[in-house]
């Protein structure tokens, strides 16, 4: 007899309800759960694919030992026990150790409840993550202007009538800092009530093409078309704060004329966007409707990543969007980290590269490789890597891969052998997603509603096997037992959620939303700014000096010559997540996905037709790769996807490894970075196409 399950997919930050009916351990179909709260019956093709994770045969299910260059599995004792002799070890000759967290953390309730004690027992007081590949520019805005650096305010899609996407593409994403499951049909909807979406983005995306108008942009050139449509909206007497002006603080009134400077004229030309695109989108979102502008991932991971992000807040808040029902809200989830994990910090870090930001106490993936490579007493000997494949997803991939040979110790937290883990002297693979149970915790915060929903673990775990928060907590405990110190109790993450649930607002006790499988709705997001500012003073601190700073530095380089050169931007697609699920079958079939996109005009300069292979170099590195020619991209612009590059020796990834493979982080270059959050860039590289030696296209 078969049974239906509700859970939540836990691969994306939509989080979306799933039904997934099975018979004894056979999957037999996961689909949309159409009662679920949020998600509304959504999925995406992503979902099915973890019945081909929970069956993959490349799936590690013991702990692996590297010996004489072979995988040999040993017992969870034996791999425990011997991590912490050689961790003491090396700390008993003051070797540094170092971590690294992947993104697939983020959506492992478990893992955030446990790896503060790992952390603790290995000695670290900064990690490297994917958080400064990614979004640390949001947390330092929120940080200096709502005083968290988790307040983030969402737009309201279901009551906006005017959206601006900068940087971002939820058709294939499905949104980030975010949670917008079904957001095609949630757009669709806006369209029926005469609302409209503006997507402003170097290729012409799934978004793009179910908005109502797409403007191309130069790549990393953001902050021009931001100041333009801000200084439009001063400009024109727009602006508008009274929703706000009794939780704006003066320094509100240094903004106009820090921009007022800038000239529209060279704005637009520096952005690529005309001016009279740039003055109706200021009027557009100043108009009397509920509107918001926000961007992600190609606004964030460039030089001006977190002037970007400020400037996207303070558009907000000068059209009267922010903290209005169909503009940006902060949500007011079940479970409110807000209220429980501290306000955070920015401060400095020495490193390898001198001082460098650090956000949250993260260190800036930039500057990892070469922390490992350094020749002095602070190189980086032991590594622990916790769900993350930074090979394939940090700046200049080759020389961290080569940078890993360089460790005494290094354990992988991964069910695969990956660019990465394949490095490591020990990999501690998790149980499958069926035998796990699963809560938003980070992406409650960033829902578009207030909710809660949790799931069960589906099948119990197979004999010997564990969950990656207790092989956390389990070798956090032998590394305190082995140096002699004290070993606390281990704390299950369901009594740590229970608690966070009964100690937040809503004060829900897990129970309850246990017995709702379809997530307990708790209704729209409301204005609650107000109370919900952690800022000293309790108002937005609108223009913090470092701000005002790098819009002074933004105004130096827009008079500095820029290279004519071709800009390579990565891209993200339905069917492929970061690095991790290649190996599905089902996922990988169809069209080759691992190709150059790249303009006509752009090709037939350089005698390339669809299918040939070209050579891309950027300063650190050249790819040889399939080319597809297509005007979606604009004129002086290439993208590849990011995530490939399986293909290296000792990967065992059977299918993934069968398919064109290249790593875009090979020519992306970990020598730019955004200095008020050390953030990695990742778009705009500059980079030279040539058609490839006909030796390598024949291959
Ligand atoms: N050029 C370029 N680079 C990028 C990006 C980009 O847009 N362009 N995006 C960046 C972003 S936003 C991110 S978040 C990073 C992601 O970068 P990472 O987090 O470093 O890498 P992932 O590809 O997500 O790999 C996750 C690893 O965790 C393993 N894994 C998956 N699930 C589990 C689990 O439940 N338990 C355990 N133990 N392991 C698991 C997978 O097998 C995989 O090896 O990449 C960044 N890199
Ligand atoms: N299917 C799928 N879903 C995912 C992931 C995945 O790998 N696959 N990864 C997840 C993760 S970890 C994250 S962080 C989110 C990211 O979520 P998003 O940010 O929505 O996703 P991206 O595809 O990276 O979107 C970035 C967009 O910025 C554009 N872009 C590049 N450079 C520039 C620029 O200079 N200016 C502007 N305006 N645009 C630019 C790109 O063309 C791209 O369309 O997605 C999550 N969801
Ligand atoms: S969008 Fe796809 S991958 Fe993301 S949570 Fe929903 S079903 Fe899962
Ligand atoms: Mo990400």
């Amino acid at each position: 007899m078969s049974q239906v399950h509700a859970r939540t997919c836990h691969i994306c930050e939509a989080n979306c309800g799933v039904l997934v009916e099975v018979e004894g351990r056979e999957i037999l179909s996961i689909k949309g759960n159409p009662d679920h709260v949020l998600s509304r019956g959504h999925i995406c093709p992503k979902a099915t694919a973890i019945a081909d994770l929970q069956d993959d045969p490349d799936r590690l299910h013991k702990p692996v030992k590297k010996v004489d260059g072979k995988w040999q599995e040993i017992s969870w004792e034996v791999a425990f026990a011997e991590i912490a002799a050689k961790l003491t070890d090396l700390k008993g000759q003051g070797a540094k150790p170092a971590m690294y967290m992947g993104n697939p953390s983020a959506h492992d309730y478990g893992i955030s409840t446990q790896i503060s004690q790992l952390r603790r027992a290995i000695g670290l007081k900064n990690i490297y993550s994917a958080s400064t590949l990614d979004q640390i520019p949001h947390h330092v805005v929120q940080y200096h202007m709502y005083g968290h650096v988790s307040l983030a305010a969402v737009p309201d899609i279901d009551r906006c009538q005017y959206l601006v996407i900068i940087g971002g593409n939820p058709v294939a994403s499905n949104g980030s800092i975010w949670t917008v499951p079904d957001f095609k049909k949630r757009v669709k909807e806006m369209q029926g009530r005469d609302g409209q979406l503006v997507v402003v983005d170097p290729r012409r995306t799934e978004t793009a093409k179910i908005a109502d108008a797409h403007h191309f942009v130069k790549p990393g050139t953001d902050t021009a078309l931001l100041i333009g449509i801000l200084k439009s909206v001063f400009d024109s007497g727009l602006a508008n704060t009274s929703r706000l002006d009794a939780i704006l603080d003066d320094s509100w009134s240094a903004i106009e004329p820090a921009i007022a400077g800038f000239d529209m004229d060279a704005l637009a030309a520096h952005c690529g966007v005309p001016v009279e695109v740039v003055q109706d989108i200021a009027a557009q979102l100043a108009a009397d409707q509920p509107a918001a502008i926000y961007g992600r991932m190609g606004v964030s991971v460039c030089e001006f990543g977190t002037l970007n992000q400020w400037l996207i807040q303070v558009i907000n808040i000068a059209t009267d969007n922010l903290d209005r029902e169909g503009g940006t809200m902060v949500p007011e989830p079940a479970l409110d980290t807000i209220n429980i994990v501290g306000q955070g910090s920015v401060r400095k870090a020495d490193t390898v590269r001198g001082e460098m930001p650090s956000v949250m106490s993260e260190l800036p993936m930039v500057t990892f490789a070469d922390e490992l490579l350094r020749d002095d007493e602070e190189r980086i000997r032991s590594l622990f890597v916790i769900t993350g494949n930074p090979v394939l997803s940090a700046p200049d991939g080759a020389k961290l891969d080569r940078a890993l040979e360089n460790l005494d110790l290094m354990v992988s937290f991964d069910m695969y052998v990956t660019a990465t883990s394949r490095h490591a002297d020990y990999i501690l693979p998790p149980c499958g997603p069926m035998e796990k149970d699963h809560y938003p915790f980070f992406f409650g915060p960033l829902a578009i509603r207030n909710y809660a929903s949790y799931s069960p673990a589906i099948f119990d775990m197979p004999e010997g096997e564990k969950a990656d928060w207790e092989i956390i907590a389990e070798l956090a405990r032998e590394i305190l037992a082995t140096d002699g110190q004290d070993v606390p109790n281990i704390r299950e993450p369901r009594d740590v959620l229970d608690e966070m649930l009964r100690s937040s607002p809503a004060g829900l006790t897990l129970a309850e939303v246990e017995a709702a499988p379809n997530g307990i709705d708790l209704g729209p997001l409301r204005p609650c700014m107000a109370e919900r500012l952690r800022t000293d003073d309790k108002k937005i601190n609108a223009a913090h000096p470092d701000f005002l700073a790098e819009l002074q530095r933004f105004s130096a380089s827009l008079d500095s010559e820029q290279p004519e050169t071709l800009r390579l931007i990565g891209r993200r697609h339905v069917r492929q997540n970061n690095s991790w699920l290649h190996n599905s079958k089902r996922l990988q079939k169809g069209p080759n996905r691992c190709t150059l996109m790249i303009n006509p005009a752009d090709a037939a300069e350089r005698g390339l037709a669809d299918g040939d292979m070209a050579s891309v170099a950027s300063r650190v590195n050249s790819v040889d790769i399939v080319v597809e020619v297509t005007d979606d991209v604009m004129t002086g612009v290439v993208s590849i996807p990011h995530g490939f590059g399986h293909r290296r020796d000792g990967v065992e990834l059977s299918v993934a490894r069968e398919n064109p493979n290249v790593s875009l982080n090979d020519l992306t270059d970990p020598e730019g970075f955004d200095p008020l959050s050390g953030n990695a860039v990742l778009n705009a590289t500059p980079v030279a196409v040539t058609k490839a030696e006909e030796l390598v296209a024949a291959e």
